[in-house]
């Protein structure tokens, strides 16, 4: 059995869940409770020592990273594809991908706004501040390439999901969690709203958060 070691309001985790769905492939879920710190205990350490989420066990490998897993996922059950067929598609999708996971979402994880409190001592309105600032710039790059280039279709590239939807959907979701004034990123909070319609990108716990 596939087993995903997730948290419900994690959008790395939220990103492979999709990814999985999105391809119809059954797996289970293992609950990592980032709230209580379950990501430091000698258990979760021996599963993955970077203590995040998600962890991937499939094929006897435990895979990390929600966007490796992925294109794991789209090698070994190439349909439906969630990357394009053509290189420059592939170029575009990853770079999309990457403003929201590698450039936006590493600077609001628990670990950065813990050390925002502790040691650095922000009281809570000021690490909100700093959440929505990252959240908007980001925002505001993800709307201008979506409007701007032309292989933006329905979807984010061309007309079916895909892995820059699943990414920009977890953006979106955090943006919202983080209550992130979204009003001058409309094309991206569209897209979104047209990937929450489909059964595969169900935002399931982080709904009560919205
Ligand atoms: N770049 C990683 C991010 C992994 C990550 O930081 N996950 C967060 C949850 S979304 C986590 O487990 N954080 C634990 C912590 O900050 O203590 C990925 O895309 O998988």
């Amino acid at each position: 059995m596939i087993r995903l070691h997730g948290f419900f309001r994690s959008l790395a985790s939220y990103r492979v869940r999709a990814a999985l769905r999105l391809k119809g492939i059954e797996f289970e879920e293992v609950e990592v409770d980032l709230l209580k710190g379950a990501q430091f205990s000698p258990e979760f350490d021996a599963v993955n020592p970077q203590h995040a989420v998600p962890v991937l066990e499939i094929d006897g490998l435990r895979l990390v990273q929600s966007l490796p897993i992925i294109e794991y996922l789209d090698e070994r059950f190439p349909s439906p594809a969630l990357l394009p067929g053509d290189a420059a598609g592939r170029a575009r999708v990853r770079a999309l991908a990457q403003i929201a996971a590698s450039d936006v979402h590493p600077l609001i994880v628990p670990r950065v706004r813990n050390y925002l409190g502790n040691p650095l001592g922000l009281p809570e309105e000021a690490k909100q501040a700093f959440i929505q600032h990252w959240f908007s710039l980001g925002s505001a790059a993800l709307e201008a390439r979506l409007v701007r280039d032309p292989e933006t279709g329905t979807f984010a590239h061309g007309d079916t999901p895909g892995i820059a939807d699943v990414v920009l959907t977890s953006h979106v979701l955090g943006a919202r969690v983080f209550k992130t004034d979204m009003s001058s990123a409309p094309r991206l909070s569209a897209l979104a709203d047209r990937c929450l319609a489909l059964a595969a990108f169900d935002a399931g716990g982080m709904k009560q958060l919205l």
